[in-house]
């Protein structure tokens, strides 16, 4: 009977926001960038604020685990969150990173609406990578990573989201976790990626956490960035994937089968919780990425507002339709 229902909502809203290109194979331009309905009126996203919150964390310099600019850069992200959150939570724990031996780490969770049932979990990873390790030239492929678009531009997103959804108001519950040590894994070693999240997925926030399903925002902000369907989204998640590009916003959304990524929604999903991962993947280059990939180039030039904003735009019209 549960489960009954639980297909009946999920088909409700599979054909939700309007697009119905779903299982389309070709680029499709999505015109659901209108001004969203939440329970407090018409909320439009701010890209160009996301983009500030964007370049003060890069202003920290890469957040690589263990220096002091990812500590300081722990400090203001609890301090921002907390602004816009009804409860903020720092999750510490050790992880194993394959390269560097035991590192520590802080997952922030910022928690909207605590005591609503119905919870849409939201992550990003926070943490910059140690390594340039793919920028053309080899003399950089120690330097870290600024992490613009790889770090900054998800969580400045999903800042920005809670601080316009605390203005507007949403019946929802929403759960942002920030997660740490993503990004200091190994080629060929599936498991060494995602540290803070595989930390969290044993630890949840909350015993019991279920919410109905999760996104997951990687590599947000490129102003050429192509955000296809990514394999294991589809995989485990596909319903709700269908209901993210249903809701999406702009052009950028492109409603045709991407390639697999081994991201931080992996772990999600083998823990029980549906999670689809909205990644800037592209078919036309080698590394599957935006060319600043891992890069020292992967500085404020590589990011742009209009893109962040089709990101947070797509998050809120999620939002309106899980309210309804
Ligand atoms: C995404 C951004 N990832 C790292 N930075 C995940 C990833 C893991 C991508 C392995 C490619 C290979
Ligand atoms: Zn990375």
């Amino acid at each position: 009977m549960k489960m009954t229902l639980l297909y009946i909502i999920l088909a409700a809203l599979m054909t939700a926001c309007g697009n119905t290109n779903a299982t389309s194979t070709t680029e499709a331009t999505n015109d659901s960038t209108a001004t969203t309905s939440t329970t407090a009126g018409k909320v439009q996203f701010d890209g160009n604020a996301a983009l500030n919150l964007a370049q003060q964390q890069c202003a920290f310099g890469p957040r690589v685990p263990g220096t002091p600019a990812h500590a300081k850069c722990a400090e203001w992200l609890t301090t921002t969150l907390k602004a816009s959150c009804d409860t903020v939570m720092v999750q510490t724990g050790t992880v194993q990173t394959a390269k560097s031996g035991p590192m520590g780490i802080k997952n922030i969770i910022g928690i909207i609406n605590p005591d609503a049932s119905q919870r849409l979990l939201l992550l990003a990873h926070w943490d910059t990578r140690p390594w340039a390790d793919n920028d053309p030239d080899a003399a950089n492929h120690n330097k870290p990573v600024m992490g613009a678009n790889d770090g900054a531009s998800g969580v400045a997103v999903l800042l920005q989201l809670a601080h316009q959804l605390k203005q507007a108001g949403t019946t929802l519950g929403i759960d942002i976790v920030l997660v740490d040590v993503e990004d200091m894994g190994e080629n060929d070693n599936e498991d060494s990626w995602g540290l803070g999240t595989q930390f969290w997925a044993e630890h949840p926030h909350k015993s019991g956490y279920k919410p109905v399903f999760g996104i997951l925002l990687d590599m947000v902000g490129s102003s050429d960035a192509t955000f296809t369907r990514e394999y294991y989204s589809t995989q485990y998640a596909g319903g709700f994937v269908d209901l993210v590009w249903n809701c999406a916003a702009g052009n950028h959304f492109i409603n045709a089968q991407g390639g697999a990524v081994t991201d931080d929604h992996i772990f999600v999903n083998r823990a029980g919780i549906p999670c689809v991962d909205i990644i800037d993947l592209r078919s036309d280059s080698d590394t599957g990425f935006c060319p600043e990939w891992h890069t020292i180039h992967d500085t404020m030039d590589a990011i742009n507002p209009a893109t962040l904003t089709e990101v947070g735009q797509t998050l809120l019209n999620v939002i309106a339709e899980l309210e309804k």
